[in-house]
């Protein structure tokens, strides 16, 4: 029967750690090694799914780490969920969060599991079971974030030549504005008639220095300016868009459930949301949080953490069913990474990342780079 062969049997939580081809340095931290937290979950039908919780310099991007979260699956998710059925995915969400208060990211890579599980046994993408999908690629944007302008400048020409990206966002915030500026207006003088540019300051700046430099940015052409601020400032995000000499702005770290969604909407703080799902706590708190965006004519934004092949095939599952994704998304973590954990890894082409076919995630763990890449 469904309810004995859809039941979750086993969870198992692995810290990988995999090396990417540069340092990559934003406001709060820099890394030479992405950390995600595999999750392996297995139905009484034999079913494998996987998930994936992705973290950024430990727990300094968000309060989330590896640690932290392989830890709170293995004391309280992973035993709160087994005999659940995986494909009763509103319960299995009330069920986590009747465990453990927030911990999206954790909560995210068991539902992202479950997702493939199910989608697997009855041969159907995760998209199908969120509705269907309307769209089988999306634009894809590179990140600049190095710190070094002539790496940056020729990182993006290459990208550009190879028909691979064509938006770039920069990462600022690392150093004094003034110094951000002198190389923004390098990187914008060698790439502003080919590319489009976006920065993103990880809520380095206040409101006063945010209302000194903005104008500037619009000078400079940047099109739309993420999380200037910290956080908790949303009515000083939505003060910023008052003026007309600022760009559009994205709300990243401020938006991590549909309550702070709702909270930016009501304060009028942003032009778009950056949808992830480890704020969200998985593909239908995502779509969640999409839905009150989409009701206060806030524009999504595809966002990510810099995930494998794993994660990044959950996002693009989860994006591939909305009717607008207005901004694209930046789903390069993949090519990032001097390695994957899949044995297909995703494709990208023309300035697109392609939703990968095939049921659940459409994407096959390779055991052999589980093992190699896993901590010991
Ligand atoms: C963030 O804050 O957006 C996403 C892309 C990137 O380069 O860093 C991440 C995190
Ligand atoms: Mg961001």
């Amino acid at each position: 029967s469904p309810a004995r062969d859809l039941a979750v049997a086993q969870i198992r939580a692995t810290i990988v750690d995999v090396p990417t081809v540069r340092q990559h340095k934003l406001s709060q931290t820099s890394v030479t090694a992405q950390s995600y937290v595999i999750v392996q979950v297995r139905l009484e039908n034999g079913v494998e799914g996987i998930g994936e919780a992705a973290t950024l310099g430990g727990p300094r991007w968000s309060e989330e780490s590896v640690e932290g979260i392989k830890a709170t699956i293995d004391a309280y998710l992973a035993p709160a969920l087994i005999g659940q059925r995986a494909d009763h995915f509103v319960t299995a969400g009330l069920v986590l969060d009747a465990a453990a208060k927030r911990n999206n990211a954790a909560k995210a890579a068991i539902e992202t599991a479950l997702f493939d599980a199910v989608g697997k046994t009855l041969g159907l993408p995760a998209a199908a079971l969120l509705g269907g999908a309307v769209r089988s690629s999306l634009p894809v944007l590179w990140t600049l974030a190095s710190g070094d302008p002539d790496q940056e400048i020729a990182e993006a020409h290459a990208k550009l030549d190879a028909r691979l990206h064509r938006t770039f966002k920069i990462k600022i915030g690392a150093q004094a504005p003034e110094a951000d500026l002198a190389r923004l207006t390098r990187l914008a003088a060698a790439l502003a008639d080919r590319a489009t540019l976006i920065v993103d300051a990880n809520q380095a700046w206040d409101e006063t220095t945010a209302r000194r430099f903005l104008p500037r940015l619009r000078d400079l052409k940047i099109a739309l300016v993420e999380q200037p601020l910290p956080a908790w400032n949303i009515a000083g995000m939505g003060r910023l868009r008052t003026r007309d000499d600022s760009p559009p702005l994205l709300a990243d770290e401020c938006v991590f459930t549909a309550h702070d969604m709702l909270a930016v909407a009501q304060g009028a703080a942003a032009d778009a949301v950056s949808l992830k799902l480890v704020k969200h706590g998985g593909l239908i708190g995502l779509r969640k949080v999409a839905a009150v965006a989409e009701a206060a004519g806030i524009g999504l934004y595809g966002g990510c953490l810099l995930e494998s092949s794993i994660g990044a095939a959950a996002h693009l599952q989860a994006f591939a069913g909305l009717r607008d994704l207005a901004w694209g998304c930046e789903h390069f973590g993949p090519q990032i990474l001097t390695d994957d954990l899949v044995t297909e890894p995703l494709r990208f082409h023309d300035f697109e990342v392609h939703l990968p076919a095939g049921p659940g995630l459409g994407v096959t763990l390779d055991p052999d780079k589980l093992r190699h890449y896993a901590r010991s």
